[in-house]
């Protein structure tokens, strides 16, 4: 399939129904123990319309004080964040060429309205390494552009289903999700769209 710019790459309907229908039903064991929570701006405090929780060793999270960073624990429980379940390690080694595992699973909920604004991610330390996006539910607009703000945007849809995987050299492009589609999938029975992001984020040693 064709890259949408250099180092990011679209990939289509990577997932079936049937392993979509599994990931939920693991989705919803890890929320069960790590219930998803409402981060908040750096310094205003304004709330995410998306919600978020996470598996693996570190999860990401952001509020007023602390500011965007990964930690080990749940900001609301205390308690760690749960494994990241095998099939997805599994994908990652599969889809991107990385030689090491990922330690954060950032799993987004966007109820029916909810988007998210225009930004870079560069809380990560190992920033040679890919990040891996995979969607499930509604579909979504995704918005990309370069690596300054200003620079000119692309949209495409993302499906339920759906990975990108987001490389090296376009690894700090700024990025967002403009709206949900509503209505454009059955996999969620209340609508709304999930998007997994798996991330490595210490330098291996
Ligand atoms: C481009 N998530 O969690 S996934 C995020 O659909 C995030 O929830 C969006 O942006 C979502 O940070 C977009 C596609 C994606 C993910 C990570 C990227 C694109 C990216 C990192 C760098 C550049
Ligand atoms: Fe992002």
């Amino acid at each position: 399939m064709p890259d949408l710019a250099p180092g990011l790459i679209y990939l289509p309907s990577i997932l079936d129904r049937d392993q979509q229908t599994h990931l939920v039903e693991e989705l919803r064991e890890i929320v069960k123990a790590a219930p998803l929570f409402t981060p908040h701006m750096p310094k205003t405090g304004k709330p995410f319309s998306v919600r978020m929780t996470n598996c693996g060793s570190l999860g990401w999270v952001s509020d007023r004080l602390g500011g965007y960073r990964y930690q080990p624990q749940h900001p609301v429980t205390g308690a760690d964040w749960p494994a990241i379940p095998p099939s997805l390690i599994a994908l990652w080694r599969e889809l991107t060429n990385y030689p090491h595992p990922p330690e954060a699973c950032l799993i987004n909920y966007y109820a029916p309205g909810a988007r998210m604004g225009l930004h870079q991610d560069r809380d990560e330390q190992a920033l040679d390494a890919p990040v891996l996006s995979l969607s499930l539910g509604d579909s979504a607009l995704f918005r990309y552009g370069g690596n300054q703000r200003n620079d000119r945007t692309k949209s495409i849809r993302l499906h339920s289903g759906d990975a990108v995987v987001i490389g090296r050299d376009s690894r700090l492009i700024f990025h967002g999700i403009e709206r949900l589609l509503p209505g454009t999938s059955t996999l969620l029975a209340d609508g709304g769209r999930i998007n997994l992001t798996l991330r490595r984020v210490t330098l291996p040693a």
